[in-house]
């Protein structure tokens, strides 16, 4: 029988699941990092920084990489896989260590679904939070760097950030075209740690909610370097990947890449519970009920038929088949965004525009797509909301803009000549109401205004994050608009 995973906050109260884990978790952080089943080696898998706050006490003397530290795949349609291996390597690791201490077998991990539209859901799970338990001792499960939490006991993310519906109803796993969202599962690539770096961008359920969770968590899990070092990393982790799983069930999905180059071309290694070095490509992978030791969650199945509408997907389908996209418009300078908002405008032939409602009756409706180029230096933690407007009309609100994995500061933003992201804004056009018709041209406005890190002052932890390294610059190198035809 595979084990499973359930859901953080069906668990009980007090729960043995997060009792063990907390208990798994300390004896993990007593291992020297040198061990791979220790928590700071664990972490580094992940992403590893001498530069940045805690790396520095964790391990010390500073020391080179180990060659299988810093191997998270961002930005690249192997995010899903490698991720999947990382969990079950770490849920393995952690069984083990529960059963060593006289707990129960089959640990599984739990998962956070924080879309689930339940009253706490938004919350940080019971049990991560407070430094101190009740009987005095220190929590393993608090993490001392998660600002927003910190803050506010009450404190929710945001019910925009969590919303699965852009992810979960994306019709195709990647698109491999210019000017387009990568799709679900993110860009064809070869094995790439941070894709940014090479200008690709981030699938649509790693953008959101991936990528947002990690930036309203903020503190360790605002930037990849870090993130896997608290302990709510793998329980988010553990719903994304539960959220791969529901969208590959979906009737109208296009279902899991079947070229050997994302099945089987390229290998990962990792380490299971002994320490030993797993190797696996994604076709390993794609059955979680074999992964290692094998699990399934308590809930898969496809989304309520109302969150996802199988007619938009196919229209999505009929749209995507309708050949390349080409550019139409383009900002002419780059974009600060280090006052916290800014905005640019994209010059448009009106008849491009106009083009829609004429074409509409003879195919598929064109779709235009809002691509946002070689961001950098958007800092930890950090989300902006992306508007667009029409001339004299209100700003329509089109997706979020995310700083994690792809356009945070420091090593990634030394190497990275920017990250890009990518929204299809058919629908937010059309609610941006229609552009008068006697002006040849039309001048767009997109807005970028932050969202996160909330403006209240931040807790001390916090600020010691930051000291490391100097800012820089949050800037955008250009907002692009694409239209299919
Ligand atoms: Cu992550």
């Amino acid at each position: 029988m595979p084990r499973v995973r359930r859901s953080v906050w069906q668990l009980s109260n007090p729960s043995p699941e997060l009792e063990w884990y907390a208990r798994a978790v300390a004896e993990m952080r007593r291992r020297p990092f040198q061990d791979p089943t220790s928590w700071a080696f664990q972490g580094a898998v992940h992403g590893y920084s001498q530069n940045r706050a805690p790396w520095p006490s964790l391990v010390s003397p500073p020391r080179p990489n180990f060659p299988d530290w810093e191997r998270c795949q961002h930005q690249t349609w192997f995010f899903l896989p490698w991720h999947r291996g990382y969990l079950a390597a770490f849920e393995a690791i952690v069984a083990s260590i529960v059963e060593a201490l006289g707990g129960p077998g089959e640990w599984a991990l739990p998962y956070w679904n924080y879309s689930d539209g339940s009253a706490n859901a938004r919350r940080m799970p019971r049990g991560f939070t407070g430094r101190r338990r009740p009987d005095g001792s220190n929590n393993p499960l608090w993490s001392p760097r998660r600002p927003n939490f910190d803050n506010d006991f009450n404190y929710q993310i945001p019910a925009g950030i969590v919303d699965t519906g852009p992810a979960l109803s994306t019709p195709r796993f990647t698109s491999g075209r210019t000017g387009v969202p990568p799709g679900f599962g993110g860009p064809e690539t070869g094995s790439v740690h941070f894709g940014a770096a090479s200008g690709f961008a981030n699938g649509e359920l790693e953008s959101q909610p991936h990528n947002l969770v990690h930036d309203a968590i903020g503190g360790l899990m605002g930037d990849p370097n870090t993130a896997g070092l608290d302990p709510i990393f793998w329980l988010h982790h553990a719903n994304v990947d539960r959220l791969w799983q529901v969208w590959v069930e979906q009737p109208a999905a296009a279902g899991n890449p079947n070229t050997p180059m994302w099945l089987n071309n390229v290998a990962f290694s990792l380490y299971d519970a002994s320490g030993m070095q797993w190797t696996f490509t994604s076709s390993d992978v794609l059955d979680t009920r074999t992964v290692l030791h094998g699990y399934e969650y308590d809930d898969q199945a496809p989304a309520a038929p109302a969150a996802i509408a199988l007619e938009a997907i196919e229209t999505a389908m009929a749209a995507e088949g309708s050949g390349e996209p080409e550019l139409i418009g383009a900002s002419t300078t780059g974009i600060s965004l280090v006052s916290g908002s800014a905005r640019t405008t994209v010059r448009i032939d009106a008849a491009t525009l106009g083009a829609r409602d004429l074409l509409e009756s003879v195919g598929p409706p064109p779709r235009t797509y809002l691509n946002i180029e070689n961001v950098t230096g958007l800092g930890v933690g950090t989300i902006y909301r992306v508007l667009v407007r029409s001339p004299g009309g209100e700003p329509v609100h089109t997706g979020y803009l995310s700083a994690f994995g792809s356009f945070g500061r420091g090593d990634l933003g030394d190497q990275a000549g920017g990250g890009n992201s990518a929204f299809d804004v058919t629908e937010a056009l059309a609610r941006a109401g229609n552009v008068a018709a006697e002006s040849p041209q039309v001048d767009l406005e997109v807005l970028f205004e932050q969202e996160l890190p909330p403006t209240e002052e931040e807790a001390p932890e916090a600020a010691s994050l930051e000291a490391i390294e100097p800012a820089r610059e949050p800037r955008i190198g250009r907002v692009s608009l694409y239209q299919t035809r």
